[in-house]
């Protein structure tokens, strides 16, 4: 039997500069099995060392600690990933803020069902009101929506299905798809989606499902003209074809995120979206 491997100061040294160099975790862990490292040890000591790290830069900077967020397998740069029931595309990458363009996550028949059970249901959206953690109407968002509970029928629950297997993450954790419909003029400006831990309202919020780590807005049409997703901190627009879809995850409640992002104002037709966020614990 050969001797247990040791994890020193000095390979943990050696992570942490790996990572601040820019190299992912997948890379340091084949170099480190390249080096002798027997696998399971290679991960554990990988795993602890980066989370031991994260938690200490939050404290020493005043920020909230990391959280754990889902994410699509992304190794060896896949053109497309198995989601359980479908292929889906990755169009585009960014790392930081982490944002994933998804090409034909819907197909065009579940993007036109959806927009058929849910127009009958609009209303004028609301925005949660950071006060009391109700919902209010707010200007900034000037567009009609409505909530399926999760699994309210055969199509969200395949779709739901999709999601979690696509960005491996537990169906529990997710809230119910929201529909939002925008006309000519509309828009949602920018905003974070997590919600503010220093507001008095969300203390209610967070007691169920904990924060939102993640969001994917599904696009149902292809307005005429306008209606892209813009990340202003980071210059991305992200354009609204039907059947695709924006990811991005955010570990923390802050905005060193990046994850500011809005909704710009259909200039021509409408603009249809689902939007699915993702929670740190069950949201039942
Ligand atoms: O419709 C959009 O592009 C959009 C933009 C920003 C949707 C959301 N946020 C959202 O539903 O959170
Ligand atoms: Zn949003």
């Amino acid at each position: 039997m050969s001797t247990p491997q040791t994890v020193t100061p000095e390979l943990r040294q050696w992570i942490v500069a790996q990572a601040q160099a820019g190299c992912q975790p997948e890379a340091v862990l084949q170099a480190m099995l390249a080096s002798g490292w027997e696998e399971d040890v290679a991960v554990e000591a990988l795993e602890n060392t980066l989370r031991q790290h994260l938690e200490e830069h939050a404290r020493q900077n005043n920020l909230p600690p990391p959280s754990i967020v889902p994410e699509p397998d992304l190794r060896d740069s896949p053109g497309a990933v198995w989601a359980g029931d479908r292929e889906v595309k990755i169009v585009a990458t960014m790392r930081n803020p982490r944002v994933v363009v998804f090409g034909g996550l819907l197909s065009e028949e579940e993007c036109d069902e959806l927009v058929a059970l849910s127009r009958p249901r609009l209303v004028r959206s609301e925005t949660v009101d950071n006060n009391t953690g109700g919902s209010e109407v707010n200007a900034a968002r000037t567009s009609e929506g409505m909530f399926f509970q999760r699994g309210e029928n055969p199509l969200c629950a395949r779709i739901e299905a999709r999601i979690a297997a696509l960005v491996n993450w537990p169906l529990e954790n997710g809230e119910g798809l929201q529909i939002l419909r925008y006309g000519p003029g509309a828009e949602y400006r920018p905003h974070h989606d997590y919600f503010d831990p220093a507001q008095p309202g969300s203390a209610t919020i967070l007691k169920r499902g904990g924060q939102r780590v993640g969001t994917i807005v599904m696009y149902l049409n292809a307005p005429a003209k306008g209606g892209g997703t813009v990340f202003p901190d980071v210059f991305l627009e992200v354009a609204p074809v039907k059947g695709n879809a924006v990811f991005f995850s955010y570990d923390r409640p802050h905005p060193m995120t990046r994850t500011l992002h809005g909704g710009q104002p259909v200039v021509e037709g409408e603009k249809w979206v689902a939007t699915k966020w993702l929670r740190e614990g069950r949201f039942e």
